[in-house]
């Protein structure tokens, strides 16, 4: 099996704010594929697709009715068939969201097991008496179910019951499923909190702890059932918490399992006692984070490499400077992903240098985890302007405010009243078609730099060594494949500095293969600049 997938970069689209083709302020399918010059003309190889099943919709989708339908809302299961194609034709792959540790509270399948004689009663898990668990969304992690007098465990909000995975015909049924979307044509699945779909059917307080003890068989038969021959396809786990070690398993090619997973560890370094307790990230703690993690996937197993997703708030307003030093700041922090060893992951209006929105009221947010953590500590005696500062940065509505395709009215996503509003800098060049014409822009610099991994083959494959772990300010590292050797510098700070370094002046003479500062060479590094040389 060839691992294409180690040369290829994935952009995220989450369907409900890309591009709205019917007006009624919701992205939909017909919208994506409108806009899918804007994907050839980046050179992504793949889309992936947040979900756009059927659904009530309480997280966005990723409560799911239907596994087999497409919601009314993005479109028909035809505009899905219409989509594989129309990326096929262009030379992409399309990766489906696979959301398998919970359905939705309306799936036919956790109705049916509401009943206690049902004989699909034991494909969910339900207890005469709660563990001390808590969800992710706030609260227990259990709901009383009045019909049935038992509780039902739910890791995420209460309309997200979690599969019983114990049970092989909830496994057989997904199996099915995977294999239904595969025979339409899909390549491949992002596999939502794929580590929690084990638990320890004891259900010990003080937990839940992941991954539970049958993963690797949970997912070595997923394997086996359903992706085990067919050729060129495409896998990623998301796996909140999950450990370098462990990936190094999961990501083992001789087991049989993922090809890559999604881990947390660097979105969490400014994470205080929640990730709404704010602090400022020490850049010497994000290189040992992700130097470990290159080391420990150096031999087996292979990292994915994102700052950001849906769940996230935007980059260049968590990291870089979203003010002056914006677009130099965004395509500072793309650089440094991009060069990692690793498949990067572009995530919708990221290429832009799209940034966080400035929320000033609680009313203003959709998102199920905000409103919930605002409300609960406001209700805990917090000010609520203090909390609503937290939730500025950290929401993850700053990622779902609509995509910038110009600078008319909601930024052509829609002609309706957006379902989240429109960020005003869509008016002052952070959209695509402003961009799209300048050889400067954030835009512009994503397209070489996509180019540049498919034209040099140690971008993709060279070995990584990190250097000047304690800098504060200097992000360094080299690439190294047979005889090429990449330095990449990055200034990740608005400060002006000299780079500290061993032949410093030689080695920043030769040749620059992508900087974002023109003409730009020597061991001084201009704020947030960026810099590859081919050494
Ligand atoms: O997210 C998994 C997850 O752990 C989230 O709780 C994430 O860490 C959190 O949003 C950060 O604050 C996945 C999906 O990506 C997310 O959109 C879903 O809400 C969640 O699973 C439940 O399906």
């Amino acid at each position: 099996m060839t691992a294409w997938w180690k040369d290829a970069v994935v952009y995220q689209v989450y369907p409900r704010s890309f591009a709205d083709s019917d007006g009624d302020g919701v992205g939909d399918l017909r919208g994506v594929l409108s806009r899918l010059d804007h994907l050839v003309d980046l050179g992504v190889d793949v889309l992936w697709l947040s979900p756009v099943y059927r659904s009530p919709m309480r997280d966005n989708g990723y409560d799911i009715s239907d596994y087999r339908d497409v919601d009314p809302l993005f479109g028909t299961l035809a505009d899905l068939d219409e989509l594989v194609a129309a990326l096929h034709e262009r030379g992409m792959k399309l990766l489906m969201d696979l959301v398998v540790n919970h359905t939705s509270d309306e799936h036919p399948w956790f109705v049916a097991s509401r009943d206690r004689d049902s004989p699909m009663r034991d494909w969910y898990w339900w207890r005469d008496e709660p563990n001390d668990w808590r969800a992710f969304f706030s609260g227990p992690a259990w709901t009383y179910d009045e019909q049935s007098g038992q509780y039902y465990l739910h890791l995420f909000s209460p309309h997200q019951p979690d599969l019983n995975w114990e049970n092989p015909e909830v496994r057989a049924a997904v199996h099915a499923m995977m294999r239904w979307w595969l025979d339409r044509g899909v390549d491949g699945f992002r596999m939502d909190v794929i580590n929690m779909i084990s638990k320890d059917p004891a259900l010990p307080d003080r937990g839940p702890r992941f991954p539970g003890p049958r993963i690797h068989e949970f997912l070595q038969e997923m394997h086996r059932e359903v992706l085990a021959g067919r050729e060129g396809l495409l896998t990623v786990g998301e796996m909140p918490g999950v450990t370098v070690e462990q990936a190094r398993r999961f990501t083992d090619p001789r087991r049989h399992e993922l090809d890559m997973v999604f881990q947390f560890e660097h979105v969490g370094l400014d994470h205080g006692s929640s990730k709404w307790d704010v602090r400022p990230l020490h850049l010497p703690d994000l290189k040992a984070s992700l130097g470990r993690w290159q080391d420990g996937l150096a031999e087996r197993g292979w990292n994915s490499l994102y700052l950001n997703n849906h769940d996230q708030p935007r980059a260049v307003s968590r990291f870089g400077d979203d003010g002056r030093h914006r677009d130099r700041s965004a395509t500072m922090l793309a650089t440094l992903l991009h060069l990692h060893r690793g498949t990067p992951y572009v995530y919708q209006g990221e290429e832009l240098g799209m940034t966080n929105y400035p929320f000033t009221s609680v009313e203003q947010l959709r998102d199920l985890e905000s409103v919930n953590h605002f409300h609960e500590a406001v209700a805990e005696g917090q000010d609520p302007e203090q909390v609503l500062e937290a939730v500025r940065a950290m929401s993850r509505d700053n990622a779902r405010t609509p995509m910038q395709w110009d600078d008319s009215r909601h930024a052509s996503f829609t002609t309706g009243r957006p379902w989240l509003p429109v960020h005003p800098n869509h008016a002052e060049g952070v959209n695509a078609a402003a961009q799209r014409e300048d050889p400067d822009s954030v835009l512009s610099y994503y397209r070489r730099l996509i180019a540049l991994r498919h034209e040099e083959p140690v971008v993709a494959h060279g070995e990584f060594a990190m250097l000047l772990p304690e800098d504060e300010r200097v992000y360094a590292f080299t690439r190294r494949l047979d005889d090429v050797e990449l330095l990449v510098l990055c200034n990740v700070s608005g400060d002006v500095v000299e780079v500290d370094l061993p032949d410093v002046a030689t080695r920043t003479a030769a040749p620059v293969l992508i900087g974002n500062v023109p003409g730009s060479t020597g061991p001084v590094l201009e704020p947030w600049e960026a810099r590859v040389h081919r050494t």
